[in-house]
């Protein structure tokens, strides 16, 4: 913490922060609209990991671990690492501890259709923090010596890394779950003394089901199993990494396409939203209006993060349907039911709605595939209108997933962050990320990781985690090896280089030829030329400043510079009559492009070229720069 701040330490125990999936801080203090901006925020360190980060960072806040009180950062990855890093200090690389939990599975063991999870599948799902009993939970995958497939559910110490409660404990429920087949996606739920784990599948790959297993978070033992398609197949709960929902007493998932019967009686559902107890049985569902359609054309509902909005009983997701679904948790309705269903943009939900109480009202934001990020307006618990409140106006790459999101502060200090492919599709493979901060009441764009790339630069998205914002920095996860962090306090940009006094000013010379004219020579382009009309000397180029000036220096770059020397002097002239020589290279003999320094003042520079060390060729200039004040 910086000296002088009183902002409350936060912990980040969850997916998206709380069980109802919030993606909020709201205690941030420390960063501003008037503060994020590339002059004063950007990255300020990394920390090294080995693997994907499908999982979003977990902050744990005020830990006596390392010999003092810190505010840590836990990283898990597909390739099975786990790691607690100092989630302030940036010259701290070392982790407070590290773990590997064995051998991950090949994506191409699992896949059957195409690629999705891009190199291997170990850690996917988003682990959970009991910070009471100071233990994290999390689910690896692993391949075994002798190619058979399993998934542990491990309970670490936060502190050590020690494995806690006689775990890890094999996963197991025949005829629910599959260690090879089911894909656990979700964010992991801690509540009531139970963790609750969800799966889906690798591409629609073999005879599966979309289950969810509870374990008793301090045995470990398993107590309840809830299988979303018991007398048929599929219902992959994906939720495109977003945490399984809850509310204290209650349990809240959507599932991707394959069977359904719920309308009927039927204990299949998928294609749907879903209310469960804790002890997993079902209490309500909801199923959209076309359900056969969507079904038919693998518009999961499922694919998107799950949002309980804060202060209401209103969940909210979007749907490959390209549409936004909201649903009272409550009685989410059956099929054809809930409160309002409407298109939201042109492409896949993925990463789920975030919504912020401010300045403008209750809106809820959502970042669709190849559709700008969007602001919806709630009234009375509805969607009012159905149409954007505002539309960003920042551009948005073509291709999945969307972009995702996190809302920090409140009120006017609040600002909603984003990671989201720079300008490719990373539906079938990894792609360069961006990082962008909006004005969360108007859309306008404060800051990207692209305005000062070459400081700020995160290097590869990451697909399914948000960034995360914990005491005054952003956590940005990545597919590049590292954690990005971000913050206050970077050294500011360099200024951009001054314009030349002469770019684009009207230029004459004392020949040229016919497809190369003088004002090919500050035009502001390196690949155009001036160039005389022959190869006889002297030559002149000369340009109009406009007004006068004080001048300081004049560079050339000229035309074949490393095979021929110039010989030229420099002339300014306050009228275009009178001309006084500033710069005598009349005996040059060195290749290369010219830059002099000089004082002078003068409203036109005569640039003459009486010689040069090769006699078969032009007088030719690519760009003469005149600078000044
Ligand atoms: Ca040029």
């Amino acid at each position: 913490m910086l000296a002088g701040t009183t902002q409350a330490a936060v912990t980040i125990p969850t997916q998206r922060g709380d069980n109802g999936r919030s993606g909020t801080t709201p205690s941030e203090t420390t960063l501003t609209l008037q503060n994020v901006n590339s002059n004063t925020f950007g990255l300020l360190f990394e920390r090294p990991v080995d693997g994907d980060m499908y999982p979003q960072p977990l902050i744990v806040s005020g830990l006596t671990i390392g010999g003092g009180t810190h505010n840590v950062v836990y990283l898990a990855t597909a390739t099975n690492n786990v790691y607690a890093y100092d989630a302030d200090n940036p010259t701290n690389n070392t982790p407070y501890w590290s773990i590997y939990l064995g051998t991950p599975v090949p994506a191409t063991d699992v896949d059957c259709c195409c690629s999705d999870i891009a190199r291997v599948v170990g850690i996917i799902g988003t682990p959970v923090i009991d910070t009471a009993s100071s233990t994290m939970y999390l689910v690896a995958k692993n391949k075994n010596p002798d190619a058979t497939y399993h998934q542990w559910l491990h309970a670490l110490d936060i502190i050590t890394g020690a494995e806690k409660f006689g775990g890890p404990v094999e996963i197991s429920s025949p005829g629910n779950f599959d260690a090879k087949l089911n894909n656990q996606r979700p964010g992991l739920l801690l509540q009531a003394g139970t963790v609750y784990i969800a799966w889906s599948s690798h591409n629609d790959c073999g005879a599966y089901h979309g289950v969810v297993i509870g374990y008793n978070a301090s045995t470990l033992a398993q107590t309840v199993v809830w299988n979303d398609t018991p007398t048929g197949t599929m219902g992959g709960i994906w939720m495109s990494g977003g945490g399984l929902v809850g509310d204290g007493t209650h349990i809240y998932l959507s599932t991707g396409n394959g069977s359904f019967n719920a309308d009927s009686g039927g204990a299949n559902y998928s294609e749907s939203m879903v209310g469960l107890d804790n002890s997993l049985h079902v209490l309500t569902f909801y199923a959209p209006r076309g359900w056969s359609t969507l079904n038919g054309k693998d518009l999961d509902l499922g694919g998107c993060g799950v949002l309980l909005i804060p202060g209401t009983r209103l969940l909210v997701t979007g749907g490959k349907d390209q549409h936004l679904h909201l649903v009272n948790a409550d009685n989410m309705g059956g099929l054809n039911g809930g409160l309002q269903d409407f298109s939201d943009g042109s492409g896949h939900n993925h990463g789920g709605p975030v919504a912020f109480n401010g300045p403008a009202g209750l809106l809820v934001y959502i970042q669709p595939e190849n559709t700008h990020l969007e602001a919806y307006k709630m009234v009375n618990g509805l969607f009012s209108p159905t149409t954007p409140y505002w539309t960003s106006a920042t551009a948005i790459p073509s291709g999945m997933p969307g972009g995702q999101l996190w809302l920090s502060g409140t009120g006017t200090n609040a600002i909603l962050w984003e990671t989201i492919p720079w300008s490719a599709d990373a539906n079938h493979q990894t792609v360069s990320g961006v990082l962008r901060a909006f004005d969360p009441s108007t859309g306008v764009e404060i800051y990207n990781s692209y305005q000062v790339l070459s400081r700020d630069d995160y290097g590869s998205f990451a697909k399914n985690p948000s960034p995360v914002v914990a005491n005054g920095k952003v956590y940005v996860p990545t597919f590049s090896g590292h954690l990005a962090v971000y913050g206050l306090g970077v050294t500011p940009p360099p200024p951009p280089p001054p314009t030349p006094l002469s770019q684009g000013k009207p230029a004459s010379a004392s020949s040229n030829w016919h497809t190369e004219p003088p004002n090919l020579a500050n035009d502001g382009d390196l690949s155009t030329r001036w160039s005389s009309a022959n190869n006889g000397n002297p030559q002149w180029w000369k340009v109009d400043l406009g007004a006068s000036h004080s001048l300081t220096n004049t560079t050339i770059n000229w035309f074949n510079s490393s095979s021929v020397a110039y010989k030229y002097i420099i002339e300014v002239s306050t009228n275009d009559s009178t001309y006084t020589t500033v710069v005598d290279k009349s005996g040059n003999t060195s290749f290369g492009n010219t830059s002099d320094n000089y004082v002078a003042t003068g409203r036109y520079q005569r640039i003459t070229v009486s010689g040069k060390s090769c006699a078969n060729c032009p007088t030719s200039i690519f760009e003469c720069k005149v600078f000044g004040n």
